[in-house]
């Protein structure tokens, strides 16, 4: 992509209402735009971003086997009738009347929902395992929406929920969707801190919310430093973290900790996804069973299990950035490399530039080229704050050098490579 065809109002001033880093930059950076209180517009190299991590989310969940969906967005409010959440969900729940007078909502969760399909379809215990998800976009009428796209009051979900046989069955689905996630949040670079937690409003028996350790997160933590030496391939994982203490300031209590005391980490953290396992709270009320190998009624055991997509973006920034801007995990970069020609008016810069462009696209590269004609202090502020991988800067000096310099955005690290190189230089940097 050239800078010069793309959309992306960069700020250089701080906006007021922005008071965590994340916001901060992803205002700056033009990747949203606020259209109302906690209600954004994602602005093409935001919704690069969201896509990636979105795509991460949706990767992990076909590989445990879940059918993806879309459910839509409005649903009438006699589904949350049926359950009893029409009541007890409150002021969050956003409620409308269409012109025959009947009254819709705009789904906060889909449990209703989906259990609706599924007892519409699903008759017969041979039919199950089945595991659902999809991402999709929420509106909850939150208090106090902040922190922009951290506590919206719209915001893209992964919302999944599955519906087995027994207990034990479900809570092997509990489990495999505890280790995917914690494959998810690795692969965005994060390193997640899974924690006990009340259901809340979701209603259930288990439940457990990961965490990103951040010091701008909402949640305090407790946790034993050996989580992060946990081997997340293992066969085990579930067990491994089971056994390690890990409690949110509400549920700490130091007289039951199980961890040494110089063991014990405390830390914010931001809740970047909760799951639930729940059994039969709606399968009974919405009257969804199936019938058994023997004919009898089964009412199928559920989890729900939720991934904050956006919110994930501002959690990454969070955890990834300096003063100049964001440092993207090569994983989820908008872009692989933004290349930065800084002599705009030297026609063999321009060529050079146009040159290693179109090289690096046909090979397959990100690259967003900044062929502006600005002042280079303005590329290159305006390429850390973007914050993508690499950085080549080619000038005047390429020319007679034949190399360009490549900067690696998190080190600061800056290379002359040979023009030819290139390709090969990023293939080798960008790849695993
Ligand atoms: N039905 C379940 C799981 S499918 C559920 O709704 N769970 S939840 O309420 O915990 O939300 C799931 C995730 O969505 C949270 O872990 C959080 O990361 C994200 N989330 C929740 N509320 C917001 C919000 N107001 N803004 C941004 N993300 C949010």
């Amino acid at each position: 992509m050239r800078f010069s065809n793309y959309f992306i109002p960069t700020l250089k001033e701080t906006p007021a209402e922005a008071q965590i880093a994340s916001h901060r930059f992803m205002l700056r950076a033009g990747m949203i735009d606020q259209t109302a209180s906690g209600i954004y517009s994602w602005l093409p190299m935001g919704l690069r971003a969201l896509n990636k991590v979105a795509d991460i989310v949706r990767q992990e969940q076909y590989k445990i086997g879940a059918n993806e969906t879309l459910m839509s967005i409005v649903q009438p409010v006699e589904l949350w009738q049926e359950s009893g959440r029409e009541q007890s969900y409150g002021e969050e729940l956003l409620r409308f009347k269409d012109r025959r007078q009947r009254t819709l909502l705009y789904s906060p969760t889909n449990e209703e929902q989906i259990t609706d399909i599924f007892r519409k379809y699903v008759r017969s215990y041979k039919d199950l395992p089945k595991n659902f998800f999809q991402i999709q976009w929420k509106f909850r009428d939150e208090i106090r929406p902040r922190f922009g796209v951290m506590r919206g009051r719209e915001f893209l979900m992964k919302d999944g929920y599955s519906f087995d046989l027994d207990v034990d069955k479900a809570k092997q689905t509990y489990k495999n969707v505890f280790i995917a996630y914690l494959k998810t949040f690795k692969r965005m670079g994060l390193m997640p801190i899974p924690v006990c937690a009340d259901s809340g409003a979701i209603g259930g028996n288990m439940s457990h919310e990961f965490h990103v350790l951040a010091s701008t997160g909402e949640s305090l933590l407790f946790y034993d430093k050996k989580i992060s030496e946990l081997d997340f391939d293992s066969q085990n994982v579930f067990e491994n973290f089971s056994e390690l203490y890990a409690a949110s300031e509400d549920k700490h209590d130091s007289s039951t900790c199980l961890a040494s005391e110089s063991d014990l980490a405390q830390s914010r953290g931001i809740e970047v996804g909760h799951i639930f396992f729940f059994g039969t709270k709606y399968t009974k009320s919405m009257n969804a069973s199936v019938t058994g190998a023997k004919g009898e009624q089964i009412y199928p055991e559920m989890g729900s299990y939720g991934i904050g997509v956006s919110r994930l973006l501002g959690a990454i920034i969070e955890a990834n950035h300096d003063d100049k801007g964001i440092i993207w995990p090569k994983e989820v970069a908008p872009y692989q490399v933004g290349l930065i020609n800084l002599s705009i008016d030297n026609d063999k810069c321009a060529a050079l530039s146009d040159d290693i462009y179109q090289n690096l696209i046909k090979r397959g590269f990100e690259v967003l080229y900044d062929d502006r004609h600005e002042r280079a202090g303005i590329k290159l502020a305006d390429m850390d704050l973007i914050g993508l991988p690499y950085q080549i800067i080619v000038g005047k000096n390429s020319l007679t050098e034949e190399a360009v310099e490549i900067k690696n955005r998190r080190t600061g690290e800056i290379s002359k490579i040979d023009r030819q190189s290139v390709d090969n230089y990023f293939k080798d940097a960008l790849a695993g």
